[in-house]
This record gives C-alpha cells, sequence and structure tokens, in this order.
C-alpha cells in the first residue's frame, strides 16, 4: 500500500515533463523510418548483406582453403608469410598479382560459381571459393 502513491507520484511528476521530447523523438524516428526503406531499399537490392571475409595465407597454405561467399562479398588475402604469394583463379576471373609478405589484397565476389585459385609461384598451394 505503501509503495502504490510513491509509484504513482513518480509517474505522474515524470510524464509531463519527458513526454514531449519523447513525441518529437518518436515524430522524427518515424519520419527516418519512413524515409530510410525508400531511398535504400530501391537503391541497394541484392548488396544487403555484403560480408568482408579473411583468407590468411600462412605456412604456404591458403586458411580457409574452401570459402564460401556470396556475389557483392568481399574477400581480403593476407600474405603473414615471408614469401610473396599470389591468388590466381583458375579461369583468370580474378589476379592478386603479387601480394608481398605482410600486404594482403582484397576482391569483389561478382557472381555465383565455384572457382579454384593457387599461387602462382607455389602450384601446390590450391584453394577454392565458392559463391552461392
Ligand atoms: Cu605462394
Amino acid at each position: 500500500m505503501n509503495g502504490q502513491p510513491c509509484m504513482t507520484e513518480a509517474g505522474v511528476s515524470r510524464k509531463p515533463g519527458v513526454r514531449r521530447p519523447f513525441e518529437w523523438a518518436t515524430a522524427f524516428l518515424l519520419a527516418c523510418l519512413l524515409q530510410a526503406p525508400l531511398a535504400h531499399g530501391a537503391k541497394k537490392g541484392v548488396a544487403v548483406a555484403a560480408t568482408v571475409h579473411v583468407v590468411t595465407i600462412q605456412n604456404m597454405q591458403f586458411v580457409p582453403a574452401a570459402l564460401t561467399v556470396r556475389p557483392g562479398d568481399r574477400v581480403t588475402w593476407v600474405n603473414k608469410d615471408l614469401v610473396p604469394h599470389t591468388a590466381s583463379a583458375a579461369g583468370s576471373q580474378f589476379d592478386s598479382g603479387v601480394i608481398a609478405a605482410g600486404a594482403s589484397w582484397a576482391y569483389t565476389v561478382k557472381k555465383e560459381g565455384t572457382l579454384g585459385y593457387v599461387c602462382r609461384y607455389h602450384p601446390g598451394m590450391q584453394a577454392t571459393l565458392m559463391a552461392q
């Protein structure tokens, strides 16, 4: 019984002051929310959920050796070895050129499909990019 008047008082004393800014904020938010889908939805379409993936080149290996991505995703190869490597697609869809020791190279996946790639200097280094 004691608690109730207290809570009511707190509630009453808060509401008149706080309510108005809240309503303004709500109005602003609504305005933004209403505009955002129109502006973004129309333009972006496919590329909404683009992800950044990292393939580490270490100990003469691509890690992970098999990576699943989506068209629009970005893949960055980071060379952590002490020698240069490349990431060169078998069908020449992409080719990093030389990725120096400590350097990196990024590629944006264009379309669906499975791409095998190798290091041109070390043909034993093989990996796969699966875009689906
Ligand atoms: Cu290599």
